[in-house]
C-alpha cells in the first residue's frame, strides 16, 4: 500500500499489474523470483523488490524533479 501511496502522490507514471497471488504471472516471477508484491520494474530493467525501497526511490525521484524545476524557474 506505501509503495502504491507513494506512486499516486507523486503522480508518476506506471504501468499497474494487479496479481492474484496464487497465480503468479510468469513475467513476475522472471523478473522477481521472491515472488511477493509490491515490485517495481524500472525502465532500465532493475528491479525493486521491497516497498519501502520502492516509496524512497519514488520519492527521491520526486524531490529530483522539484528541485529541477524549481532552478528552471529560478533562471
Ligand atoms: N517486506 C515486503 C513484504 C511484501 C509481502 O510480504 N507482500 C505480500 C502481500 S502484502 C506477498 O507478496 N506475499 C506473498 C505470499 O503471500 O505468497 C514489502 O514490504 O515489500
Amino acid at each position: 500500500m506505501r509503495a502504491r501511496m507513494s506512486i499516486v502522490r507523486t503522480n508518476f507514471q506506471v504501468e499497474l499489474r494487479e496479481v492474484i497471488l496464487r497465480d503468479r504471472p510468469e513475467h513476475m516471477m522472471e523478473v522477481s523470483p521472491k515472488g511477493t508484491v509490491p515490485v517495481l520494474l524500472l525502465d532500465g530493467g532493475d528491479v525493486i523488490e521491497e516497498s519501502l525501497e520502492i516509496m524512497q526511490h519514488v520519492l527521491e525521484l520526486d524531490v529530483v524533479r522539484r528541485r529541477t524545476a524549481l532552478d528552471f524557474t529560478q533562471r
